[in-house]
């Protein structure tokens, strides 16, 4: 029995007559559980019903139902709803409150008792009221003021609704597989136990939390072949997994930077390629001579060749190339050599990542067809003494930093590259943007019969750009080089609202950084063509820039729309 001193002006106690507005699940669910508790319950009724002689009418309705329902109640009882989402204007003029269960209602009705619940009131009494309902259904209240009403329900949706999503795609990838969802029951349950218990960071287990970059690939191939529209999903999910991971473990996220440093002799001998024959499906190469026997049969049939030019040390940047090459050609080369003549530094070159038998099996799982690993000598014999130099555009931004010696080295091992394969594609990443627009002159100036891809940055979740740098990167660092990204969004963000002046673009960009106490190597608006900077935004321009964080050198940029859009590489 429920007394509430805003009705109780006789000796006897006088029950709460609340009136229940929605004949829903909710409304149901609520009605009887309410009227269980001891209220005076009457509905649940229509959406047009006016709550006359109700203490408390409680609308049960969707959220663009509740100010017309709203709009048809007597002034007189207090008025609530129960949407998490909606804020209280839409009860006005009524004293206002709001109850939410952050519990999911289903046909077969709801367990209130022991759930949580969102409250809030336009008045102390409403509140009280809101606070006192939950009460009485066994919930625990909290309070949300109206600014957060978006982010609590955001959070009810993600540890919901979107849980169910992501348990029906595991139930249909798991259906290709002849296991039936009751089976992944148990998992789901001792998952979402271990969270409650543990924590997230606790309860986080499997391939992407071990690093296990082979296993994630197969995952992903077997995703792509039986549920591929579920592919984005994954990706999603995987590389949140990995930020979530690698923020809450820091010391033991990467086992590849290790497994790398260990294995690495430095001087192309055999520890720095990967075994000879390689993973099934696919072969392993040593020499031209070897590559050239292999590829000659496929090119006399006319079969497209693509080649992804590559250091090794795979990420998901590298992937999305192989995988690009192997959609759009017959047969893919990676090629996987640590190129010394583009290192100005040798603790640089020395630092460089190096886990060959792993990237082997990654280039496996996206079906690659030849994976060439020359040593430093196949490529560079002694006596070699040629150079290829590309003038004009490798002289701004990383050849003022880096020194031209770097783009001679990119672009003499590049061109010999072309030569050995002789591919029909090649692929390269839009992350290296000036490289890539060295590689297109490249090509033009000395008539290489090449067709050159450039494809979009993978980003890790959080916006940094992938790079096989990252894994340098100390734990505050990591968070802190998401600036970077911030920095680029931001000027495209000013060039979005209006603005054609680069300087004051960059001065956006320039903020992001500073913020966090970051000083570039350079931030600049340029030419997307000949990385010159402008004078004005118009026509393809490039958001550019480098920054040392914590000793570790990055570099992102980002295509710049003048007319809206994300520009997103
Ligand atoms: P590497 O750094 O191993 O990069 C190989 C290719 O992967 C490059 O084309 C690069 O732009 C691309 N890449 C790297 N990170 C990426 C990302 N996050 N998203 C998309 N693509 C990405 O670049 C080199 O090697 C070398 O200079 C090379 C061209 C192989 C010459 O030695």
């Amino acid at each position: 029995m429920r007394e509430l001193e805003w009705t109780s002006s006789s000796d006897t106690p006088a029950r709460t007559r609340l009136a229940i507005v929605g004949r829903g699940r909710l409304g149901t669910a609520l009605a009887g559980a309410l009227s269980q508790a001891g209220y005076d319950v009457s509905g649940p009724m229509g959406r047009g019903a006016d709550g006359r002689g109700a203490d408390a009418v409680l609308l049960c309705v969707p959220d663009a139902e509740i100010a017309p329902a709203a709009s048809h109640v007597a002034p007189g009882p207090l008025l609530g709803h129960c949407s998490g989402a909606t804020g209280l204007g839409e009860l006005t003029p009524h004293e206002g409150f709001s109850l939410h269960p952050l519990m999911t209602v289903t046909a077969e009705g709801a367990e209130f008792a022991g759930a949580g619940a969102a409250i809030a009131g336009t008045t102390p009494r409403a509140l009280a009221f809101a606070a006192e309902l939950a009460e009485a259904l066994g919930m625990q209240a909290v309070e949300v003021a109206e600014p957060d009403r978006g982010a609590y329900h955001a959070a009810a949706s993600i540890a919901s609704n979107f849980l169910v999503t992501l348990e029906a795609a595991a139930g249909r990838v798991a259906a290709a597989a002849g296991v039936q969802r009751e089976q992944l029951v148990p998992l789901v349950r001792a998952t979402v136990d271990n969270w409650a218990r543990l924590g997230p960071e606790r309860a986080l287990t499997g391939p992407v939390a071990r690093g296990d970059e082979v296993t994630i690939v197969r995952q992903r191939a077997a995703v792509e072949d039986v549920a591929p529209d579920l592919t984005p999903l994954f990706d999603e999910l995987v590389s949140a997994t990995r930020a979530f991971a690698a923020a809450r473990d820091p010391s033991g996220t990467d086992t590849r930077a290790t497994g790398a440093r260990d294995g690495y002799a430095g001087d192309g001998s055999a520890g720095d390629r990967p075994r000879p024959g390689g993973p099934a499906g696919m072969n392993v190469i040593g020499t031209v001579a070897e590559l050239r026997a292999e590829l000659l049969e496929p090119r006399r049939a006319g079969r497209r060749i693509g080649l992804v030019p590559t250091m090794g040390a795979f990420h998901e940047g590298h992937l999305s190339l192989m995988r690009r090459a192997r959609r759009d050609c017959d047969v893919v080369v990676v090629s996987l050599f640590v190129n010394p003549a583009q290192f100005n530094d040798a603790g640089d070159l020395d630092a460089y990542p190096r886990d060959p038998d792993h990237d082997a099996a990654l280039a496996a799982g996206v079906g690659v067809d030849y994976l060439f690993a020359p040593s430093v000598d196949e490529v560079y014999p002694s006596g070699f003494a040629t150079e290829v130099s590309v003038a004009g555009v490798t002289e701004p931004l990383e050849g003022a930093h880096r020194g031209r010696a770097h783009f001679d080295g990119v672009t003499t091992i590049v061109t010999k590259l072309f030569n050995m394969v002789g591919p029909d594609v090649a692929y390269f990443g839009q992350k290296d943007a000036q490289q890539a627009a060295v590689i297109r002159r490249l090509v033009r100036d000395l008539d290489i019969p090449v067709a050159i891809e450039v494809c979009p940055t993978v980003r890790e979740a959080d916006g940094l750009a992938m790079s096989s740098r990252n894994m340098h990167l100390s734990p505050a660092d990591r968070v802190r080089a998401t600036a970077l990204h911030r920095a680029l969004r931001a000027a495209q963000d000013a060039v979005s609202a209006g603005e054609r002046d680069p300087g004051a673009a960059r001065e956006r960009a320039l903020a992001e950084l500073t913020a966090v106490s970051i000083e570039p190597e350079y931030v600049e608006l340029v030419s997307a063509d000949t990385l010159a900077p402008v004078d004005r935004i118009a026509g393809d321009v490039l958001a550019v820039l480098a920054a040392v964080v914590g000793g570790t050198r990055l570099i992102d940029n980002q295509p710049i729309q003048p007319n809206g859009g994300t520009g997103r590489p």
